[in-house]
């Protein structure tokens, strides 16, 4: 993708009429493909046998697969991340309140009230943006009955904060991990801690299955109920003997699984270089900050996260404008926290009042553009584009 222009000062900036920076936009969320030809071939291999869905051979590998990659016991492959969300929950027996950050991507708390069971938020670490097991203590009541945290930007959570409190006051603990796949902490992979732990294969995410997720855990008896619950509650022909949805996956998704899985550190690589050239073009700038990689030395570098300090001389809806018109779609996620969106925000509104970091944090942040796709410009483009925002 060429770049059209070098940006100086304002005049340049395509917001004051110059054309835009890219000719094309630039997408938070490009899907990452694999090697097309072997996508092709499975492909052909799944009309060959004219087996589509169901628990199908790809589907069986894609999952033994995974498990090993994670070093876990169970991997139970599903049609989206949110579903794989519901079954979870369900299948840990959560009901009553539950607390959950308000500070991620609202499948999280969908999840839970679309079951009618209550979320309850609760605060982040500002620092990381992931649940502060402290903020958790203070939101239990004796409705709650567990815990869905998310491992934000690919971070994990204070597993062991939260695993203590867990155990405390005998709560399921289960992990939204939409952003962890590949990450790790320490030496041990995301997959295997608390109860169950979900992930996501969205087209957006940096490994995808087109739509998919997974269920992983290692207890045998939840991975068996979440299998019958994946599919009605089938035990064979015939014979329900649980309730259950509709949350497989299919063959074509799992072929797009398998063949991305062979170039899943590629990936990686590109997205750790592109959070590099982040790093050095924007850190030097007073007032901006890349989030640093926190607590691993596995991580996917998925997101490419952009602190503005409110004492910076643009705004953060300003930088977001300004970039946009330049064709560079950065995003404010998770903006504005799911209390203040309106199915929640009709049920607690007064929920910011124990959340200052969550406001804090979710009006500071854009997420940045990262991938295979990404045009090497494009750090240096956004570094030019705050400092024109702020010199002129
Ligand atoms: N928990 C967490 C913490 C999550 O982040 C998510 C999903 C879930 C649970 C639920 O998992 P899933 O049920 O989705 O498997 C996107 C994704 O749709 C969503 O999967 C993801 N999180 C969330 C963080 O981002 P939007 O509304 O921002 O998507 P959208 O359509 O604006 O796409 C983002 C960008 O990607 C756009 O600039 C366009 C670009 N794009 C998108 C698609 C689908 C492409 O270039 N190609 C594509 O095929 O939610």
């Amino acid at each position: 993708m060429e770049r059209f222009k070098k940006i100086r000062s304002a005049s340049d900036l395509a917001l004051n009429g110059a054309e835009p920076a890219f000719g094309e936009p630039i997408h938070v969320g490009r899907p990452n493909i694999g090697n097309r030809e072997a996508f092709i071939k499975l492909t052909n291999e799944i009309f060959d046998c004219r087996w589509l869905s169901n628990n199908g051979p790809l589907v069986e590998q894609l999952e033994k697969r995974i498990a090993e990659v994670l070093g876990i016991e169970h991997c139970i492959a599903m049609c989206n991340g949110t579903v794989a969300l519901e079954i979870a929950i369900r299948a840990v027996e959560l009901r009553g309140e539950v607390i959950v950050p308000s500070y991620t991507f609202i499948a999280t708390a969908h999840a839970l009230s679309w079951q009618g069971i209550t979320p309850v938020f609760a605060d982040i670490d500002p620092i990381t943006h992931t649940l502060d097991p402290v903020a958790v203590r203070r939101m239990i009541t004796p409705r709650t009955t567990g815990i869905l945290a998310t491992h934000l930007w690919g971070t994990p959570c204070d597993i062991d904060g939260l695993q203590a409190i867990a155990d405390e006051y005998g709560l399921k603990l289960v992990f939204d991990a939409a952003h962890a796949f590949m990450s790790g902490q320490s030496k041990k992979m995301i997959g295997g801690f608390g109860q169950a732990e979900v992930f996501s294969f969205h087209a957006t995410k940096f490994f995808n299955t087109f739509e998919g997720g997974a269920v992983t855990t290692n207890d045998d008896d939840l991975a068996n109920t979440m299998r019958l619950m994946r599919n009605f509650g089938f035990d064979g022909l015939d014979n329900v003997i649980h309730p259950g949805t509709n949350g497989k996956m299919t063959e074509i998704c799992a072929a797009m699984g398998l063949v991305n899985l062979d170039h899943v550190d590629e990936v990686i690589e590109a997205n750790r270089v592109n959070y590099d050239n982040y790093c050095k073009a924007l850190n030097l700038i007073d007032g901006l900050r890349v989030l640093p990689i926190h607590g691993s030395r596995h991580n996917n570098y998925q997101y490419v996260v952009l602190e503005v300090d409110p004492r910076f001389r643009a705004t953060r809806d300003a930088i977001v404008g300004a970039l946009h018109a330049e064709n560079i779609l950065a995003r404010k996620y998770f903006w504005p926290g799911c209390h203040r969106m309106k199915p929640y925000r009709e049920l607690y509104p007064h929920a910011g009042l124990v959340l200052p970091n969550t406001q804090t944090v979710a009006d500071r942040v854009i997420v940045l553009p990262t991938g295979t796709t990404l045009p090497p410009e494009a750090p240096e483009t956004i570094r030019d584009v705050c400092l024109a925002l702020v010199t002129s």
